[in-house]
């Protein structure tokens, strides 16, 4: 929706680097629904857990196509290294955030009630060669997943964010040797 633009007007995501230098986003959350929020925290979750500056915002591909367009082909100027966005249903927002820029688009496909998930997930992950998504699992795991890999990218050149998603990872290895498993349940006389 586009509250107060007039005709042919459409939303600008400009940053002022003067005013706003340490708060310019590097990775750019986008979704096509408040409705996905509940999945979608899960990437802002991880990228709030690493410190990565980012920005969270609904951009709907089917209701607010301009703004799409406007978001994606800004996205690199405004220094944007990945996208991460999440849709339902006929998904298009990730492929066509994909076809208007070359920043890397991470998809994550929302769980819908009609058809679980897999509507999402096939819509995203079918893109045609030539114009790539990066995909990830259906739901909050493929969000957090998406933001992980985000982090995974930046910090290819950040050694210190290295050592944090190496930590990270250790923290989920200790976990892991730590379960234990219950004793065999008795089984009952039929
Ligand atoms: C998609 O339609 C959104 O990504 C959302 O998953 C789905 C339903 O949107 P709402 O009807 O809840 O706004 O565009």
């Amino acid at each position: 929706m586009c509250f107060g633009l007039g005709e042919g007007e459409t939303l600008k995501f400009d940053i002022d680097h003067e005013k706003h230098p340490m708060t310019q986003a590097l990775i750019g959350v986008v979704m096509g629904s408040s409705s996905d929020w509940d999945t979608m925290q899960h990437a802002v979750q991880i990228l709030q857990q690493f410190g990565i500056p980012h920005d969270a915002r609904v951009v709907s591909a089917h209701r607010m196509p301009d703004d799409m367009f406007a978001y994606a082909e800004s996205a690199a100027e405004r220094g944007l290294q990945a996208i991460i966005a999440g849709a339902g249903g006929a998904a298009h927002l990730p492929g066509m955030l994909a076809a208007k820029t070359v920043v890397p688009v991470l998809g994550v496909p929302v769980q819908t009630k009609a058809l679980s998930g897999v509507d999402s997930l096939h819509s995203i992950v079918q893109m045609p060669k030539g114009v790539p998504v990066a995909t990830f699992a259906i739901g909050p795991a493929g969000a957090a997943n998406a933001a992980l890999f985000a982090v995974a990218m930046l910090a290819h050149h950040d050694p210190a964010l290295r050592q944090k998603l190496a930590a990270f990872r250790a923290e989920q290895t200790e976990a892991a040797r730590a379960m234990t498993l219950p004793p065999v349940a008795s089984l009952g006389k039929a």
